[in-house]
């Protein structure tokens, strides 16, 4: 493929803006069903808390986050009928890590062979705990402690994401001060709402808030600073989270989110 066309999304203009900001939002790339379909998937197996749900991608880490819904299960056929659903759930959610638009659209970004990282899901539910969750200002590249900063987060909603239920704001250009220090947050199912391993200095530029409907992508940068607010709208904002990095290189498994990678194509 020629590295740059004239129209389309394989612009000189997209690329450019993307190593500007350190983000572009890329619209309609997937097919809005695929996400009404992958929600519905997500939901059945959110727990009464809709809290986050880590690697939807693997198995394993679905069945361990299932483990209290499992055990209030009676019967061993509903027992097994249940883990076959999370197989099933696993492999459409390690599919949808490999979409092949976001994949080579990735490529083409960074000019590099890109390898999945991780996958996880953050519904902010009504009237749940977890919609009151405001992430901290944060790079994503702190948790995979990428010292090139090859990292990259992409999401996309299942509902539709801005400031009202609970949307992301970004920091333009942020990705351009490196990597920040960072003080350490739980950021997994937290019980203070305020997740997210926060950039100790203040930034010196604003940030821009993010809007995103069901089949647009934003492509975020590991090092590009964000944050959000909590939702007390009405609206859900399953927002999926979808990580990878550049080939070869290194990154932090880290003990509990145990990252490897899933190799794309
Ligand atoms: O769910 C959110 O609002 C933000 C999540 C996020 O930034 C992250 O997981 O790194
Ligand atoms: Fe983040």
């Amino acid at each position: 493929m020629r590295k740059f066309n004239d129209t389309g999304i394989y612009t000189k203009n997209n690329f450019d803006e993307y190593w500007d900001k350190g983000f572009i939002i890329i619209k309609d790339l997937v097919d809005p069903e695929l996400c009404e379909y992958s929600n519905v998937l997500a939901r059945s197996i959110a727990d009464k808390d809709f809290g986050q749900i880590m690697h939807l991608h693997k198995e394993d880490f679905l069945v361990a986050q299932s483990a209290e819904k499992i055990s209030q299960m009676g019967s061993l056929h509903e027992k097994v009928m249940y883990y076959r659903k999370l197989k099933q759930i696993s492999n459409h959610f390690n599919e949808f890590l490999k979409n092949p638009e976001i994949v080579q659209y990735l490529s083409w970004l960074y000019g590099r062979q890109m390898a999945g990282l991780l996958t996880n899901l953050f519904f902010k539910e009504p009237g749940t705990k977890y919609c009151k969750q405001a992430w901290q200002v944060h790079q994503d590249n702190n948790y995979t402690g990428n010292e090139n900063g090859m990292y990259v987060t992409v999401n996309l909603t299942f509902n539709y994401m801005s400031q009202k239920n609970g949307g992301l704001r970004l920091y333009p250009g942020s990705h351009k001060l490196g990597v920040l220090e960072a003080e350490e947050r739980v950021s997994y199912r937290e019980s203070d709402g305020k997740p997210g391993n926060t950039i100790t200095e203040k930034l010196p530029m604003d940030p821009v808030e993010c809007e995103l409907e069901k089949g647009d992508v934003l492509f975020m940068h590991g090092l590009c600073a964000h944050e959000s607010s909590d939702n007390l709208s009405n609206d859900g904002r399953p927002l999926l989270s979808l990580g990878y990095m550049a080939m070869g290189e290194k990154f932090d498994p880290g003990f509990q989110s145990k990252r490897s990678i899933t190799f794309l194509n």
